[in-house]
């Protein structure tokens, strides 16, 4: 399955971002630390120009410090710089806008750091913006798309650029696609269901830090749905609403409840 879901905000999100790059000191890309590789927008970089960035890798409090150490290795062999963070956390936020400064051109170094935050769906780029402003000037929810417009948030020292998730014109890895619909990055009604399920059932069945199987002692996966249907009341006599048991899955999943489980290895 390969998703294709661009609307034209996308289109228009990426055109302006790039149309702006002569008001950007140094561009932060985010992306989920439960997928970073496959958030990691491929299209995106060469529409940098050049211009200094950042892969801010965001939700480090839903994996292993140990796993994002390794995915930090392995960006910067491919000359990506990173840094991780939960945006969520005050400290974090402050030494991400030290190494951002670093990155400032000396040229530019007068006027204050102008940063834009750029990336997929849901990834955190507002809630990020608010800690960075110290107060909620932009709408969060957990869900894709819900900032629609690009918009420049100043506080005395940095002016951030807030701009709406976008994805790329055809996802073409279906696992990819998998990935970003489990982690709520695109909306609900393209979700797969069964697929989804498939492969995330299978990722807590067999990952170590999965703590599915000590929930479910001794059960197989099918089991374990049926156990979650009927206490869910999801199931009725011969069969269960597996679209109302996916949602209700991945909703737990997506708060961390099945353990620390990153969904690219
Ligand atoms: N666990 C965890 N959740 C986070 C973190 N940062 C953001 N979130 C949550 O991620 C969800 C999406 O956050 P947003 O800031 O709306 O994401 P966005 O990238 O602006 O989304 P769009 O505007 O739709 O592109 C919200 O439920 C946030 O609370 C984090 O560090 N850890
Ligand atoms: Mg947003």
């Amino acid at each position: 399955m390969s998703i294709n879901w661009y609307p034209g905000h996308m289109a228009k999100t990426r055109n302006q971002h790039q149309s702006m790059l002569n008001k950007i000191d140094v561009i932060l890309w985010m992306v989920d630390a439960r997928a970073p590789f496959s958030t990691l927008d491929p299209t995106l970089q060469k529409s940098f120009n050049n211009k200094p960035f950042l892969v801010v890798i965001n939700k480090k409090d839903l994996v292993k410090a140990s796993y994002l150490d390794q995915v930090k290795l392995r960006l910067a062999e491919l000359n990506i710089p990173s840094v991780i963070i939960s945006a969520h956390k005050d400290k974090d936020i402050k030494a991400l806008i030290k190494v951002a400064q670093s990155m400032q051109s000396s040229r530019r170094k007068i006027g204050g750091l102008r940063l834009s935050v750029l990336g997929i769906p849901n990834t955190g780029k507002s809630t990020l913006i608010n800690k960075i402003a110290q107060k909620k000037t932009q709408p969060v929810a957990n869900t894709p798309g819900v900032t629609k417009a690009v918009r420049w948030v100043e506080t005395p020292e940095v002016s951030v650029l807030d701009t709406p998730g976008v994805l790329w014109p055809k996802i073409e890895d279906p696992l990819v696609g998998l990935k970003m619909a489990i982690l709520g990055s695109i909306k609900d009604a393209l979700i797969p269901h069964a697929q989804a399920l498939d492969f995330l059932m299978e990722r807590l069945m067999t990952h170590p830090e999965s703590k599915l199987s000590s929930m479910y002692p001794d059960l197989s996966a099918p089991d374990i749905l049926e156990t979650i249907a009927r206490d869910e009341g999801f199931k009725t006599e011969h069969h269960y609403d597996e679209m109302a048991l996916t949602q209700s899955i991945l909703k737990r999943y997506r708060a961390g409840a099945f353990g620390k489980v990153p969904l690219d290895d």
